[in-house]
């Protein structure tokens, strides 16, 4: 009977946990996008004022549930030496976010690199990909047509993972809810995903 009823209580409340990684350069938008998740889909979460939000040294973290899902955001510096932090959290994710500032065209060759790097990752074969065109509030900004342009070569290497280039604005909240219901159906349905290390161990 306790295992019945033990049973129907992890059924019926307990979440499904899957780790979100967010990256990109720095100044892409990603702890902007990170609070206004937050603060769409977390009911009583005061978020902190956008505006007041500085460059990430080292990772924020946030978690939301949406449905029976909940997903743990870790949001990690951009800054060149940062990046080199990046892979240490490649084993126990379920879904990379990679968030382009799409007003920095000087930039974008230098994103596309980190970018490249990380999806070649064997840690993160077959993981899904939302790859955010951020600050598409700005006019004159690179279109989404635009970035997968310069990113077409990556095309191959992305390979056969699920992958979603989404216009954003993370100050705005535009794409927000779009991009994170794609991320959600898509960590849910990825059966196919080999355990974490955080299973094994
Ligand atoms: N116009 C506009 N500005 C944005 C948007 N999202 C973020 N920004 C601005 O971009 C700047 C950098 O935002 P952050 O969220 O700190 O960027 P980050 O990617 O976390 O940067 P690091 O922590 O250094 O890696 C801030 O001044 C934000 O206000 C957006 O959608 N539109
Ligand atoms: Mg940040």
């Amino acid at each position: 009977m306790y295992t019945l009823l033990s049973g129907l209580y992890k059924y019926m409340f307990q979440k499904d946990e899957y780790c979100i990684l967010i990256l990109g350069l720095d100044n892409a938008g990603k702890t902007t996008f990170l609070e206004q998740t937050k603060t769409k889909f977390s009911k009583n979460y005061k978020g902190m004022s956008l505006s007041k939000i500085t460059t990430t040294v080292g990772l924020n973290i946030g978690t939301i549930d949406v449905g029976n899902a909940r997903l743990m955001f870790w949001d990690l510096g951009g800054q060149e030496e940062l990046q080199s932090l990046w892979d240490k959290y490649y084993a126990e994710s379920h879904g990379v976010i990679y968030v382009i500032d799409s007003t920095d065209e000087e930039r974008l060759s230098e994103s596309k690199e980190a970018f490249e790097k990380m999806i070649t990752s064997e840690s993160l074969e077959g993981i899904p990909l939302l790859v955010l065109a951020n600050k598409q509030d700005v006019e004159n900004c690179l279109s989404v047509p635009d970035i997968k342009t310069a990113f077409s070569d990556c095309a191959p290497k992305i390979g056969k993972r699920d992958c979603l280039v989404q216009p954003c604005t993370a100050l705005t909240g535009d794409g927000v809810n779009e991009g994170i219901e794609w991320m959600v159906k898509c960590v849910v349905r990825n059966l196919l995903r080999p355990p974490r290390q955080k299973d094994i161990t």
